[in-house]
């Protein structure tokens, strides 16, 4: 790291200097919360969380449709430094998940941290003073360092279809589920059939009169082999943690394996396709059904799904496969392109976030009034996941290329919150101004990432949020969760990053 002497001197301080918090982490989601708990332990505590909704939680706050779990096991689908004996199934559901992060909030007395209804509209770095000016919906606030822990998958997103104004029913986001809705008896339309959809299918298809299921694009389907944990393998890991420590670790490299069936094209590729249309043809019986339910893409460019249950609910009596494409939306239900009109009182959008994968989430401004959007317009890309040239003192959880298709979320988002707490910890033992990629070295980075993708099953040609409307990969990262870790292990604070020493007091925070 060349440190050059920067800043202003004290004496040009004027005495109405505005506090300035340490960190402001942007989000009370897993990645929040995490990255908050990780920089405690570090000795920082002059931190503010600043959060949109009333609660903490995120994804899992906000996800609460009927049916709503975790694909990936919670033994790896938590943080390593918060393990959690007591998961009470392979696969927990969401109210059990939102129960693990309301813990953490409590065993780490982070409450006092969260300031609730906050909605961040907008961050700018103001160099001369070295921290981000952060433009909150209740006022303005400082922070010599800003981590954005938003997540991508945090506003809901509506499909692009006409009429969807002049349906008069009820309509229903997966992610703003209305439990005051009584499905009994009712005619449901559900658009989609990802991830969200092949969990709230078979729950809707139990109380409703008639389901019908738009699909679009057939996924892979494979068997989610969900059990409840015994008391006694609780009581063993509660006793000796050491034996989840080792549940863990088989959890992670059993699912480090799938990376070479789902993330590159191998012979493996064909057995996860071999195991996906033997659990199809054992689940559904009528020839025509099983065509319409067969994938055309390669196993893992979309996100594989996991379900035992969602093709039998598909074949209930009350419910229907709909394959041909909507046309439009109508007042009383769907039309699709052969000209039926399929009535329905309440329609489900499964369909999917708002994913900014081309502008940043919130409006941000840089060093020489550089704004983020603009450069990212083509497509996102940072340094490492983590951190942007030209945006100091700034940290994103789940960040450009940060997304895996085969191992669990919560992985990488701890390396990542690793290196966010090693580089915040520096800047503030240093005392440092300012601490900013280097631009070569992120291009450098970056030429190698996106030629790695081209080679990967999600750039194989199928349509998913993990790729812009132009192809351009900036969701996934390509290879192994490993590889990952070793990626944000060795990010190197001296030789890929130039630091600015701060010469001024610096303002405590509150
Ligand atoms: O959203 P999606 P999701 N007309 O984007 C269809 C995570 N997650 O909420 O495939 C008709 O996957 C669209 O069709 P197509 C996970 O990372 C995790 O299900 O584009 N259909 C698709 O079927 C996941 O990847 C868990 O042809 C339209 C569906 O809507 C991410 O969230 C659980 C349409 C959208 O699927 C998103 O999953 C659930 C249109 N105009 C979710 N527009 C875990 O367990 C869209 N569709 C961790």
């Amino acid at each position: 790291m060349s440190i050059v002497e920067g800043g202003i001197s004290g004496a040009q301080i004027v005495e109405s200097e505005p506090v300035v918090s340490d960190v402001v982490i942007i989000g009370a989601g897993f990645a929040g919360i995490g990255a908050a708990i990780r920089l405690q332990q570090r000795g920082i505590r002059d931190i503010v969380i600043l959060e949109r909704g009333q609660r903490p939680g995120g994804t899992w706050r906000d996800n609460t449709y009927p049916g709503a779990a975790c694909d990936i096991p919670s033994r790896l689908y938590s943080y390593s430094f918060a393990p959690n004996p007591d998961w009470s199934r392979t696969y927990s559901g969401s109210s059990e998940i939102l129960g693990y992060i309301d813990a953490m909030v409590a065993d780490h007395d982070l409450d006092k941290l969260i300031r609730y209804g906050s909605n961040v509209t907008g961050l700018t770095f103001e160099e001369e003073y070295g921290r981000w000016r952060i433009e909150v919906s209740d006022g303005t606030r400082y922070a010599r360092t800003v981590v954005v822990a938003s997540g991508p998958l945090s506003t809901p997103g509506f499909p692009d279809i006409p009429g969807i104004a002049d349906f008069a029913g009820k309509k229903i986001h997966s992610a703003a589920w209305d439990h005051d809705y009584d499905f009994t008896g009712k005619r449901v339309a559900v658009i989609g059939t990802g991830a969200s959809a092949v969990q709230i299918i078979p729950e809707i298809v139990k109380k409703a009169q008639a389901v019908s299921v738009y699909q679009r694009t057939p996924g892979w389907v494979l068997p989610r082999l969900d059990r409840p944990v015994a008391d006694r393998t609780q009581d063993l890991y509660r006793k000796v943690p050491l034996t989840q420590k080792l549940a863990r670790k088989a959890w992670f490299y059993g699912h480090e394996s799938v990376a070479l069936a789902v993330v590159w094209d191998t012979p493996l590729t064909r057995l996860v396709s071999w195991i996906s249309k033997a659990h199809l043809r054992q689940q559904v019986s009528d020839p025509w059904m099983r065509r319409q339910l067969t994938p055309d893409f390669r196993p893992g460019c979309k996100r594989l799904l996991m379900s035992s249950d969602y093709y039998p609910a598909l074949q209930k009596d009350n419910c229907t496969l709909v394959t041909w494409p909507i046309a439009k939306i109508v007042d009383n239900g769907i039309r699709t392109v052969e000209g039926i009109e399929h009535q329905a009182d309440c329609i489900v959008f499964a369909t999917g976030f708002e994913v900014s994968k081309q502008g940043s989430p919130i409006p941000i401004f840089g060093r020489d009034g550089r704004e983020l959007a603009a450069e990212w317009k083509k497509g996102a890309y940072a340094y490492k996941s983590y951190a942007v040239s030209g945006y100091p003192n700034l940290y994103l959880t789940f960040g450009p290329n940060s997304g895996p298709g085969h191992n669990s979320a919560l992985v990488y988002m701890e390396e990542q919150i690793e290196a966010i707490a090693l580089t915040i910890d520096t800047i503030l033992q240093r005392d440092l101004q300012l601490l900013d990629v280097r631009r070569d070295v992120q291009d450098w980075l970056n030429d190698d990432l996106q030629r790695r993708l081209t080679k990967t099953t999600w750039n194989s040609g199928c349509k998913s949020w993990y790729l812009t409307d132009d192809g351009f990969n900036a969701t996934m990262f390509p290879g192994f969760a490993t590889q990952f870790a070793q990626q944000m292990r060795s990010v190197d604070l001296t030789a890929d990053f130039t630091a600015v020493a701060a010469r001024w007091p610096v303002v405590a925070g509150k």
